[in-house]
């Protein structure tokens, strides 16, 4: 107790959360509640004084009259400060002036802990701060609405895939992200001291999502940050992600793979559409639902593509993300949709684990998917003979004993499988038409960035 006593503050006490601010409304006029949350808005209107209280939810308007609540509530009410930590308990009373037809009369306002002057505005659109400030005081800044509804959104999307994966047999597992070699290229590792030996951040769950296949399980998933050393800021790069994998065995072949994803995705979207409506009300979003299938094309025919439209590129090239961008705008005009399969990857742009075409020569059976100009997923059937997959190894130059943890377990038997990953904030941004994928990260991860 002397500790809110040294900060000036009051305990909690008995009063704990009764209800949230998106649940006042007018059929709950008369009844008394209590409610936690922020300071978010105070208008002063001299006898009369507008609290705006925010919660993780929403907002309610709490109407403080001189005249008709106690003289102590009024006083408070005078000292409140932006981001004030408050509890307030009040009758709810009907009214037409606010959107959700009620507003509380206090008849206690308790505050729970003081607010400094605040180095960013919490407040939607009261001045414009570069991103890069924003993130310097992320705390704060997730506390405004619109950076709040990002992530409130974002855990409907992942949430409703995860249900559907579960739906449909797949178990959840968490593989080591301290290892020992590369996954996915040597290029962009992150290096750690591991004891007398060096070690590596997780670049992917690769090896080990297709190992628990080897080792038993039919279908798993995992969801969990993965590290890329990548040297350049860009928009669409972060060097921690979070990956969002599956992995399922006895496929008959990549279709398998792509039709769990877009039915995923379809399920996901549809979800967060109406889970989450009110939070992408505050960001002004509306989207379609994706419809099943997705439209699918050979990789091929996306360079054909790209070329058309003033690119020079061979087929062994690489789309860049100007590309990726053209194919953004071609795909709708062309296919009607923003979410398309480019399917049928030549070999050399593959890592050595893809299998490679039965039906088209140097091409192998993988996909990326783009939704509305960006990549946000890649994935593929793998090779599961193990003559094959040493071979390709040592075509990319690997030596196969630098691998033969992940090797060896192919000889006894191994199901064939494929499975995919996912970027769980590429996904988001591109489903918010967000411009720079730190602000679909709860706390970025960048070159010049390591906190908060
Ligand atoms: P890939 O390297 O293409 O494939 O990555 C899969 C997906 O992860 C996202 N992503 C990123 N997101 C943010 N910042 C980055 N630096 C970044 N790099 C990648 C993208 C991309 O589509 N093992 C394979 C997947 C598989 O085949 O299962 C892999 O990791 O959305």
């Amino acid at each position: 107790m002397d500790f809110y006593k040294d900060t000036g503050t009051e305990p909690i006490g008995t009063e704990v959360r009764t209800h949230f601010s998106t649940e006042i409304n007018g059929e709950l006029a008369g009844k008394k509640v209590v409610l936690m949350g922020w300071t978010h808005i105070l208008r002063d209107k001299g006898r009369i004084k507008f609290l705006i209280l925010r919660d993780e939810r929403g907002t309610v308007q709490v109407t403080i009259p001189q005249k008709k609540v106690p003289a102590e509530v009024f006083k408070i009410s005078e000292t409140l400060k932006p981001e004030t930590a408050v509890a307030v308990t009040g009758t709810v009373v009907a009214t037409n002036q606010v959107e959700s037809g009620a507003e509380i009369i206090p008849e206690k306002i308790r505050i729970i802990n003081t607010a400094e002057r605040l180095p960013i505005d919490v407040v939607e659109g009261k001045t414009d701060i570069d991103l890069d400030t924003r993130l310097n005081y992320r705390i704060l800044d997730l506390r405004k609405p619109s950076t709040h509804a990002v992530f409130r959104i974002q855990y409907n999307l992942v949430r409703f895939a995860r249900a559907y994966l579960e739906s449909n047999d797949f178990i959840e597992i968490h593989t080591p992200k301290l290892v020992a070699e590369a996954t996915e290229g040597g290029a962009n590792l992150f290096e750690v001291k591991y004891f007398d030996r060096k070690a590596y951040l997780a670049q992917s769950p690769q090896f080990y999502k297709q190992l628990m296949l080897l080792a038993g399980f039919g279908r798993v998933y995992e969801i969990a940050p993965v590290f890329r050393a990548e040297k350049h800021n860009t928009r669409r790069h972060i060097n921690e992600y979070t990956s969002f994998d599956f992995e399922m065995a006895w496929i008959s072949g990549v279709e398998d793979v792509m039709a769990m994803e877009e039915r995923m995705l379809h399920h996901s979207f549809k979800m967060t559409k109406k889970h989450a409506a009110a939070e992408l009300e505050v960001l002004g979003v509306d989207f379609d639902v994706p419809k099943v299938p997705f439209k699918r094309i050979k990789y091929e025919k996306a360079i054909e593509l790209v070329n058309e439209a003033g690119k020079d590129l061979s087929i062994t090239d690489d789309l860049d993300p100007e590309c990726e961008r053209i194919l953004g705008e071609v795909f709708p005009e062309k296919y009607g949709t923003d979410m398309v399969f480019i399917t049928h990857y030549p070999l050399e742009l593959r890592p050595a684990y893809t299998m490679p075409s039965m039906t088209d020569e140097g091409m192998t059976e993988s996909f990326d998917l783009t939704y509305k100009g960006m990549e946000i997923t890649t994935g593929g059937q793998r090779i599961h003979l193990y003559d094959l997959l040493v071979e390709r190894f040592r075509a990319k130059c690997f030596n196969p004993d630098d691998f033969s943890f992940y090797l060896d377990p192919f000889k006894y038997g191994a199901p064939p499988h494929g499975g995919l990953g996912l970027g769980v904030e590429r996904m988001t941004m591109q489903l918010l038409g967000i411009e720079n994928i730190r602000e679909a990260t709860l706390l970025p991860r960048d070159r010049d960035r390591l906190t908060p």
